[in-house]
């Protein structure tokens, strides 16, 4: 297992459609280790593919931490997830995304999902998902086809965060 970096904003990179993945292989299960493990670390609860600048549809999660703090650990893979149904209901909730550190907002998205996906032996699945998970299986299937959560908020809100990001990486370079 590898700790990979993850890139943020304004990498271009963040806007790219990722590839679905044709065959799980051995490459493919090294992936989805570096991913977990930089997810532990960073600490996140979720993480696509493409955050770690791997174009390829891709999501790791572990939502147990969050809900529970004392309960044991539950890494989860996804492979070309996608969302076959969606409520009518909405649910807000305060996202955060690894590549758009510190910053927060609310965004309001179907309350409930059906998802269909590949696990890590090409098997094909499909789940409901609500609470949490539904906000982040939709907020990391949004990061695959190029859209970030501050794409929902206004237009003014999100202007102003991506500027503040171009700003640091301008200052950054300069050092
Ligand atoms: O760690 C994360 N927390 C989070 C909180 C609310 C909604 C979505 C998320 S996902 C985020 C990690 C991340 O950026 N995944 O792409
Ligand atoms: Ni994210």
């Amino acid at each position: 297992m590898a700790l990979r970096d993850i890139i943020i904003l304004p990498d271009k990179r963040l806007r790219v459609v990722s590839a679905p993945i044709e065959a799980v292989t051995p490459a493919i299960r090294r992936l989805a280790d570096d991913m977990l493990e930089t997810m532990y670390e960073a600490p996140g609860i979720g993480l696509a593919g493409i955050q770690v600048a791997e174009p390829l549809r891709i999501v790791t999660m572990d939502l147990a931490r969050k809900e529970d703090e004392d309960s044991a650990p539950n890494p989860r893979v996804f492979i070309n997830p996608e969302i076959v149904a969606r409520s009518d209901e909405l649910s807000v909730y305060e996202e955060g995304c690894l590549s758009i550190p510190e910053y927060y907002g609310e965004v309001e998205r179907p309350a409930r999902v059906r998802v269909r996906y590949l696990d890590l032996d090409g098997k094909p699945h499909e789940e409901d998902a609500e609470g949490l998970f539904a906000t982040c299986i939709q907020h990391e299937i949004d990061h695959l086809d190029g859209v970030l959560f501050v794409d929902y908020l206004s237009k003014l809100k999100r202007d102003r965060v991506l500027k503040k990001f171009a700003k640091a990486a301008k200052r950054a370079a300069a050092e």
